[in-house]
């Protein structure tokens, strides 16, 4: 079995939900991960744990995902060489505006990626990139998802030109 070179890293297993969208996206293009629970504020000992160690053990990238007073990534990218990608999680109190700032928002020195708020499968396709620029056969995936993608687009607009709006709606919207 390939080694694994991507980690996704969550806040909280009540993450899960939007971070399978990066689980599929690397399940679909067989691409092989690690997925762990780690908190900046419930576990801070784990945290620096895992990311002192991690690159050691063949990770090349870390995606932080986490909610509310997002901490996780930024730690993370303090005490790792890898680069960060990160994911604000959406909040019920702030819609994720906490997330993302928090996430967002780091000093110089200390970068980290980060995507939309529950830009789960953006991190995934952002990480394949990373590992695509030397691997010719992630590059190959890469290229066969942007085309499928297209087709996709494509069909849906053969299609909406054939049926009445509302009708497209009721069969593929509702
Ligand atoms: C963050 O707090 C997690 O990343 C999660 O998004 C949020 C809520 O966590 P739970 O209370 O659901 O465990 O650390």
């Amino acid at each position: 079995m390939d080694t694994k070179k991507i980690s996704i890293l969550m806040g909280s297993d009540s993450d899960l939900p939007i971070m399978i969208k990066a689980t599929d996206l690397l399940d679909k293009l067989a691409v092989p991960y690690e997925i762990t629970v780690l908190s900046a504020h419930r576990t801070p000992e784990l945290v620096f744990e895992y990311a002192e160690n991690a690159h050691k053990r063949g990770i090349k990238i870390i995606i932080a995902a986490a909610g509310g007073a997002a901490h996780l990534a930024g730690i993370i990218a303090a005490l790792t060489p890898l680069p960060v990608i990160g994911v604000p999680i959406k909040t019920s109190t702030l819609q994720g505006m906490d997330s993302l700032l928090s996430t967002l928002q780091m000093p110089a020195g200390i970068p980290v990626a980060t995507m939309a708020i529950n830009g789960a499968e953006n991190a995934g396709l952002f990480a394949l990139k990373i590992l695509a620029l030397s691997d010719d056969s992630i590059q190959k995936k890469l290229e066969a998802y942007k085309q499928d993608m297209k087709e996709t687009v494509k069909n849906k607009s053969t299609t909406l030109q054939q049926i009445h709006p509302k009708e497209y709606i009721d069969k593929f919207l509702s």
